[in-house]
């Protein structure tokens, strides 16, 4: 079986790259998704775009969910049997504790996929906010996408290129937008020849998800969503939302303070709506949008 993880900050365009790899593969391909948020967003996503996935929602695979993570896995190849296992980590999972997880599972040749949100990667990575989270993406990819180009300016994108070439010449870079390569990836590499810089800690931000019931209107919807973008309520990292309005199934994104919404491909039977953030107002939030 052929393993690739994708790894990247929360909102880089995970989600987005698995849906387009995926479609244009030929051999058996089951996706494993661990979002963060107790009712799994992505796996919809997923589902709608006719991907076989797997969830292992809330808690993240690099610690907590070390031993779930494995099960789960020997429960795939059981049930699918699939040719290629594609993993999709929680955006705050340390991509060098998933790597020794799957080791521990006896998985060893894995590709490495690192997506980068080129519009915040440097001011992200000066900030220190992620740690050595960055340091550890980059240095273990063995193919990165620099996303995300088409809104970030020419001069951030060449930035980002240097900084990352510099810490991994070895990797395969992509400027993308939508996360959208035409080339296939590299093959298969060995964990032995990676090197762990020992990022083994994670962000510990709030997660809360909301069962919206009364809310039906998208423009009610749109305008308190896009409150929380702001920041009204708190500091948001990232927030996603399958929510069934009176005007159709809408799929929600914020990401870096900037909300998208487009129609979901298929019927919301439970709306959800899942924010992580720092210093979140609950109360409010539950109130606006609940
Ligand atoms: N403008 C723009 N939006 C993107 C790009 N890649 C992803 N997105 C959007 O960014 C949001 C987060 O993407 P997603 O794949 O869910 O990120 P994940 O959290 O890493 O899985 C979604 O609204 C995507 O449609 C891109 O290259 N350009
Ligand atoms: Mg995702």
């Amino acid at each position: 079986m052929q393993t690739t993880v994708v790894c990247g900050l929360l909102g880089s365009g995970k989600t987005t790259f698995i849906k387009n790899f995926v479609k244009n593969r030929t051999e058996k391909t089951v996706v494993l998704v661990n979002d963060f948020g107790a009712t799994g967003i992505d796996g919809e996503i997923f589902s709608a775009s006719s991907i076989e996935s797997v969830e292992l929602p809330s808690g993240c695979v690099c610690c907590t969910l070390k031993v779930d993570l494995i099960t789960t896995i020997e429960r795939i190849i059981c049930q699918f049997a699939p040719e290629h296992l594609v993993i999709e980590p929680s955006g705050v999972a340390s991509p060098s504790g998933v790597l020794e997880a799957l080791e521990s599972a006896g998985i060893k040749a894995v590709s490495v996929v690192g997506i980068i949100d080129a519009v915040e990667f440097v001011e992200l990575f000066d900030s220190g906010m992620y740690g050595s989270f960055f340091e550890d993406q980059v240095s273990l990819a063995d193919v990165i996408l620099v996303n995300k180009t088409d809104l970030a300016s020419e001069e951030t994108i060449a930035e980002t290129i240097d900084r990352i070439e510099s810490m991994n010449p070895r990797a395969v870079l992509f400027r993308t937008k939508n996360a959208a390569i035409r080339e296939p990836l590299p093959d298969v590499s060995a964990i032995a020849r990676r090197r762990s810089v020992g990022h083994h800690g994670h962000f510990h931000f709030n997660t809360m998800t909301i069962k919206p019931q009364r809310i039906g209107d998208l423009a009610v919807l749109t305008s308190g969503l896009g409150h929380l973008a702001q920041g009204k309520y708190g500091t948001v990292v990232r927030a996603k939302a399958l929510v069934r309005t009176d005007q159709g199934p809408y799929r929600f994104d914020i990401v870096n303070g900037k909300m998208d919404y487009v129609p979901f491909e298929k019927d919301i039977e439970d709306s959800r709506i899942v924010i992580i953030g720092e210093g979140l107002d609950e109360e409010r939030i539950r109130r606006r949008l609940g």
